[in-house]
């Protein structure tokens, strides 16, 4: 009688075990999935050729939107940050930088050189991005390229 007393007190209690630690189990599998965006696996992206005076660069999901740009020798490129964490975009030949920027901070760089510079986020080493500029502007429709861009979604 007393083992049938005891078992009846048990269940529910093992029940509410069950789901407190399944719970948790699910909280913490989601958010190591959520942060694997860190990891330095980067979805693959379009490259984008602008022929644009001025040519935005988004930061957000610990990515550059576009990664792989092409712009004129003059233009002007704008990082915005999107993301909440800090992010800046640093030459790797350490040739330029925008400093850090903060959640909506923007930083211009004019780029007159010719030449291939590879850059990245000097706080997440994992992103990084590429920016082409070529001596002239090649023939691209503006509105396609802000598409591309990810400006109009
Ligand atoms: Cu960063």
């Amino acid at each position: 009688m007393l083992w049938l007393w005891n078992r009846r007190k048990l269940f529910p209690l093992l029940l509410l075990i069950f789901i407190v630690v399944g719970g948790l189990m699910l909280t913490t599998s989601n958010h190591y999935h959520k942060g694997s965006h860190r990891s330095g696996e980067l979805r693959p992206q379009t490259p984008v050729v602008s022929d644009a005076r001025t040519v935005a660069v988004d930061i957000r999901n610990f990515d550059f939107f576009p990664r792989e740009l092409t712009v004129a020798a003059g233009a002007r490129v704008t990082w915005t940050n999107r993301d909440v964490a800090p992010h800046d975009a640093t030459e790797e030949a350490a040739g330029w930088s925008t400093g850090m920027l903060r959640q909506g901070d923007s930083e211009s760089v004019v780029f007159d050189t010719t030449g291939t510079y590879r850059y990245l986020c000097t706080i997440h080493p994992t992103m990084r991005a590429t920016l082409t500029v070529t001596g002239r502007g090649p023939a691209v429709d503006p509105e396609v390229t802000d598409k591309i861009a990810g400006r109009d979604l």
